[in-house]
């Protein structure tokens, strides 16, 4: 019986020490390639050496690390999350899958277990997507999904992502020959808070996902007439803030009425000229729509946009509906979801499944190897906040579950 709370002390000293590590003091931001993101980056690569782990970056800038099989032809089963973070991020989102992933292969090389496959510990290099507003950029180079076009992306400094792997020290070029050919995947497991309330309100420490929703993201700009805030009559304006402000509330209203499963929020809204006596001109928000039904999102995503569109003109203001992420939803795979059931009922918990309103690695990979997630309850279901915590036996118990996960995996009759 492994020592799980001691190894889980442990799991939450190397949390705590790559949140200590920052863009800003006092907060946890480690976004893209930023000097904050290499340094604690630099930090996971020390721990995953000390393992005596075969370690490299890749040209996206993801920390990959290989326990080999001496099986000839064997396949590469995967396991990972992201160690970039959104802005004044929690600690657990993401480090908590790399880390959770590092104590399990640590275990395997210490005791030199002989694999039939290959594993690999992935720390992704930018899942959050926030510098260059598209997400799952490291993902999609191991998968081979990544679209060249991106590479004109421009930041807010308006730095290409081109230019920002290029001072990272990778090349744009090998981006294709980083990917781990279709053929080579044997799966991929991935460990991260539920980011939601239902393991908190069910008290239990784990639940597997059954699927992760779907996501259109859009930044839209509102263009009207800067004016005198003094002498221009209200009937007169074309107030850009004031229509996105109905926007937001129309965005709002519009998934409200839709149930629990489709939602919807504007999280940025900038005013590019802003003075408290102009009326303002311009105003660039971005809208995050989010359903695990497919045909649902598809539905709001062209509604609310015939929406916005019929508001601006009747506040004679223009909008340009810029698209900028688009996820179908995915299913986890059914069989390896079985196993992780096994291993969560085999620790004396509730075999709970849930669906992922936040999106994650395992969906571009679910594009070409089966991918199982396991859920870890965290506070109050508190996340892309620095309220996110995680409770030591909680940690305890997602290591003892993902460690069965993968005993339960290493005795599966390998593809010939
Ligand atoms: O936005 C999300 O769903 C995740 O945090 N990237
Ligand atoms: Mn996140
Ligand atoms: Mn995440």
């Amino acid at each position: 019986m492994s020592n799980y709370p001691e190894r889980a002390a442990q799991l939450m000293r190397r949390i705590e020490a790559l949140a200590a590590i920052s863009e800003e003091p006092g907060v946890v931001t480690r976004t893209f390639g930023t000097p904050a993101f290499l340094q604690g980056r630099a930090l996971v690569q020390q721990w995953m050496q000390q393992a005596s782990l075969d370690v490299r970056v890749d040209s996206i800038g993801n920390l990959r690390a290989r326990l080999r099989s001496p099986r000839p032809g064997a396949q590469t089963f995967v396991i990972g999350s992201h160690i970039d973070t959104v802005v004044n991020a929690g600690k657990f989102d993401g480090p908590l899958g790399v880390l959770l992933g590092l104590d399990l292969l640590e275990q395997l090389a210490a005791c030199g277990t002989e694999l039939p496959f290959h594993l690999e510990l992935l720390a992704f290099s930018d899942e959050e997507g926030v510098r260059f507003h598209t997400t799952y950029l490291g993902s999609k180079v191991v998968t081979g999904a990544f679209e060249p076009e991106l590479l004109q992306r421009t930041d807010a400094a308006g730095i290409t992502l081109a230019e920002a792997i290029r001072t990272m020290g990778g090349d744009p070029a090998q981006l294709a020959a980083d990917a781990l050919p279709a053929t080579e995947w044997l799966g991929y497991f991935e460990a991260h808070i539920e980011q939601g309330p239902v393991l908190w309100e069910r008290q239990v420490p784990v639940a597997l996902v059954t699927a992760i929703a779907g996501q259109r993201r859009v930044e839209l700009t509102f263009r009207g007439m800067a004016g005198h805030a003094g002498t221009v009559p209200m009937d007169m304006r074309q107030d850009a803030l004031a229509g996105a402000a109905e926007f937001v509330l129309l965005a709002e209203r519009f998934a409200r009425e839709h149930g629990r499963s489709l939602v919807a929020t504007v999280g940025k809204l900038h005013l590019p000229h802003s003075a408290s006596n102009v009326i303002p001109g311009e105003v660039v928000g971005s809208l995050d729509l989010r359903s695990p039904d497919e045909a649902e999102l598809a539905a709001a995503y062209q509604q609310l946009q015939a929406q916005t569109e019929a508001l601006c003109q009747r506040r004679g203001l223009t909008l340009h509906w810029q698209p900028v992420q688009q996820t179908a939803p995915v299913a986890c795979c059914t069989e390896m979801n079985s196993l992780l059931g096994q291993a969560i009922a085999a620790a004396g918990h509730e075999v709970i499944g849930l669906v992922s309103g936040a999106g994650h690695d395992a969906v571009p990979i679910s594009q070409v190897a089966p991918a199982t997630m396991l859920f870890v309850r965290c506070y109050r279901g508190i996340s892309h906040n620095p309220l996110e915590n995680v409770e030591p036996a909680d940690l305890a118990a997602a290591l003892q579950v993902a460690e069965q996960f993968l005993a339960l995996l290493l005795t599966q009759p390998q593809p010939r």
